[in-house]
């Protein structure tokens, strides 16, 4: 890598590459434990927690709502980082309209086929370019990578994009998921480099 790809800044004025990490090429496939078999037909995602009605989506109707478009960068936090990634799916906006949430709402805990989980505040959730990806450049996703849908939170670490997720509880404090109970950071900002805590 050049010393100018190190140094490049983002429109917001931060380094495009967090502090700690380098670039990598292809796409490491990184998770713990085996690729969840998934059916489809009985493919649900489930909302619960602080809503005022719980909500299970088919994959027929999830695949139904809003999708966009996004174009970002990924961080690891075992310190490889993927520039360039543009993923179609459905905003997690397009799942608020669909929910109605309990004003105590302020953190989410998602839930993954095969038992994996991670936290996350709302308020990271509802930032711009986050969403439930079905494809990524140009592609259906690979079971490894997350099929049929995966979280992508491109400012957070990457372990907080869960792949294989079927599910999002709300909750009205924070709560560490899979990783966070070993160790890893509580929040996992990669300019702060919130590795581990
Ligand atoms: N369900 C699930 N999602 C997961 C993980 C996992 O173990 N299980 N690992 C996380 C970690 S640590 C990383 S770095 C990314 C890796 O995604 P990738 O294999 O598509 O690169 O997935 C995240 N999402
Ligand atoms: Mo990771």
């Amino acid at each position: 890598m050049t010393q100018q790809a190190t140094r490049e800044l983002r429109p917001d004025g931060k380094l495009r590459l967090p502090p700690g990490q380098h670039l990598t090429t292809g796409w490491p496939v990184l998770h713990y434990g085996s690729v969840p078999r998934i059916d489809l037909d009985s493919w649900r995602f489930h909302v619960w927690g602080l809503v005022e009605e719980e909500k299970s989506f088919t994959w027929e109707q999830f695949a139904a709502l809003r999708k966009t478009t996004e174009f970002n960068d990924i961080h690891c936090v075992t310190t490889w980082s993927k520039y360039d990634n543009t993923w179609e799916g459905v905003p997690f906006s397009a799942l608020l309209e669909q929910i109605n949430l309990k004003p105590e709402a302020k953190y989410a805990m998602l839930h993954s086929y095969g038992g994996y989980t991670t936290n996350v505040p709302l308020a990271d959730l509802m930032r711009e370019q986050v969403m439930f990806a079905t494809r990524h450049d140009g592609e259906e996703l690979s079971k490894e990578h997350g099929w049929p849908l995966r979280m992508v939170i491109p400012h957070l670490y990457f372990w907080k994009s869960a792949k294989w997720i079927g599910g999002i509880q709300f909750l009205d404090r924070d709560k560490p998921g899979f990783w966070e109970t070993y160790g890893y950071h509580i929040y996992g900002d990669p300019w702060r480099e919130e590795r581990y805590s």
